[in-house]
């Protein structure tokens, strides 16, 4: 059975829905500190599980006959530059309990998303290849970068089947994202239907990589169902679809609603976002495992105009 571990999150959530459909509700238990996500707390197997607290987890295990964790819990990289201990204590304690409990047989298989954040100033920015020089400036990205070092040693060492994707910012309308420096590119659709105006944190030609929510949770499913000798990265796949700027989303949310105003008021993100890349070549987990994205920033935004226009009219009766 299927442990996800951050499940209210905005990755954990639909990776639970998508679990739950592909192996059914009975075999996906879904877990997180607090209730925070009634959506997901409410529509199947649900237990309170806290990621830094190693009883707990194999608690949840033994009790849900669990083989296999995707550990979706973090603290992102705008939170995480405000309180860097907090960021650090969770997001390397929760790995380690979680690679330890698959070194000590209790569990088979892990997830371990890392991120795009592992890469930083001295990196090449164009087409970021999966072997190269990573000198993250935030704790997230830090955390990421030694959580790679750590997965690709349990492996080594210890055999343990952990796999893990350098996720692009991920843009999606069921679950809002959480402390991180994409974040604008949620906010903003949901601004155009409310407000009509959205104030970007990052400027108008800040271009990073990202992707669709389902291209996201695909890739991971399809990592976790190749086969192990397959892969050839056991640190993290760099992983790619489109990238793009605050000025592109307007261009295309301008497509839906006409007088669609942006501006521009760059806060400490910027910093942040500065560090990153602006696309990733991921032809290694093309080769690995046949990984292709479906949606272009059209069709990406065409499907969050929709569900969210739907979203908010339904909520307003
Ligand atoms: C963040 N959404 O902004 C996350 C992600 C690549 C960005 O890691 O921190």
């Amino acid at each position: 059975k299927i442990l996800i571990i951050g499940a209210c999150g905005q990755i954990g959530s639909e990776l639970t829905y998508k679990l739950r459909s592909i192996h059914g509700d009975e075999n996906v238990i879904a877990s997180d500190i607090n209730y925070n996500n009634l959506d997901v707390v409410n529509s199947g197997l649900f237990e309170i599980v806290d990621a830094q607290d190693y009883g707990s987890i194999l608690l949840c295990v033994e009790k849900h006959q669990i083989d296999t964790i995707y550990l979706m819990a973090a603290m992102l990289s705008a939170t995480g530059e405000k309180y860097p201990m907090k960021a650090w204590d969770l997001n390397m304690d929760s790995l380690f309990h979680v690679l330890n409990l698959a070194k000590a047989k209790f569990i088979s298989k892990v997830f371990w998303p890392s991120s795009i954040a592992v890469f930083g100033p001295t990196t090449p920015k164009d087409d970021t290849p999966q072997h190269t020089i990573m000198a993250p400036t935030t704790v997230y990205g830090i955390t990421k970068q030694v959580g790679e070092r750590w997965c690709e040693y349990y492996f080594d060492k210890y055999g343990v089947d952990v796999r893990s994707i350098r996720y692009p910012g991920i843009i999606s309308w069921k679950t809002m994202p959480g402390g991180g420096t994409t974040d604008y590119a949620v906010e903003i659709f949901h601004k155009a239907i409310t407000d009509g105006r959205y104030e970007s944190f990052l400027s108008e030609d800040t271009q990073l990589p990202m992707m669709y929510m389902d291209d996201a949770i695909d890739a991971t499913i399809q990592l976790m169902n190749a086969p192990a000798n397959k892969l050839t990265i056991r640190s993290s796949y760099n992983l790619a679809s489109l990238s793009f700027t605050p000025k592109d989303i307007a261009n295309e949310i301008q497509k839906h609603v006409k007088d669609f105003i942006i501006s521009y008021n760059p806060d400490f993100r910027q910093q942040i976002a500065d560090t990153w890349p602006k696309s990733i070549d991921d032809s290694v987990a093309k080769k690995d495992w046949n990984w292709s994205p479906k949606f272009n920033l059209k069709k990406m935004s065409d499907v969050m105009m929709t569900e969210l226009g739907k979203k908010y009219a339904t909520s307003e009766k």
